[in-house]
């Protein structure tokens, strides 16, 4: 089954480029709609109609609208089973979305636009001072990564399995905001090592951040 995906994201968005793996490794065509969260387009009227929460991505097709890149992945998943990008054991896969959610769930969220302008407007957070402060969670985030990854006991290609999965879409997003913020990869290898096993994939390397910023400037 074939569906008209519309994609409504931002060059800059990590969560948008889950989607944009996630959709490409399951090789589903979308088309993208930019919303300039740095100008505020996600807090317009017609934007905020479709997605209360004022942030993307969001996904249309058919008559169907979804937001939060995690459910628009499960759907995914669910609907396109191959090729599965979660184990079939239970354990294995919750362990994959325990992983998943390091950065999805607890550190993401902290350097999104809408918490870098609260600093900003309330605490007189200067531009440095956000930078680092994005840095600090997201340095928690590939600790804690890293961490996991040096006690796999098992060897495989990716970070648990041997074709991508959620926890390698979700570690390429952080690694690519990463770079978004100026933070070299060096201290974390075995993240890196996955990072440059999945950036050797089309799926993965055509929609990074970068690349979408680069494509703007054109
Ligand atoms: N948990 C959500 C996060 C969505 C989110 O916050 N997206 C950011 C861009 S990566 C956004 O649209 N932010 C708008 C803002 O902060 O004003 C997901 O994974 O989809």
């Amino acid at each position: 089954m074939t569906q008209n995906f519309k994609l409504f994201g931002f060059w800059r968005s990590i969560a948008t480029y889950r989607v944009r793996i996630g959709l490409s490794l399951k090789g589903q065509a979308f088309e993208e709609s930019s919303v300039d969260l740095l100008k505020g387009d996600q807090f317009e009227q017609s934007f905020r109609q479709m997605n209360a929460q004022a942030n993307v991505p969001v996904m249309l097709f058919g008559e169907n609208m979804l937001s939060q890149s995690m459910a628009i992945l499960e759907y995914l998943e669910e609907v396109y089973p191959e090729p599965a990008l979660l184990p079939t054991d239970p354990l294995e896969r919750a362990r994959i979305r325990a992983f998943s959610f390091i950065t999805i769930a607890d550190t993401h969220p902290l350097t999104v636009p809408r918490i870098r302008k609260y600093l900003a407007d309330n605490f007189n957070a200067s531009d440095e001072d956000i930078g680092n402060w994005a840095q600090n969670w997201i340095r928690l985030a590939l600790d804690a990564m890293e961490q996991k990854l040096s006690e796999r006991t098992t060897s495989t290609t990716y970070c648990f399995t041997d074709q991508p999965s959620f926890a390698d879409i979700a570690l390429t997003a952080q690694t690519r905001a990463a770079g978004v913020f100026d933070l070299k990869l060096d201290q974390w290898p075995l993240v890196s090592a996955i990072e440059q096993k999945c950036l050797e994939l089309d799926a993965f390397s055509r929609h990074t951040p970068q690349k979408m910023f680069a494509a703007l400037q054109n």
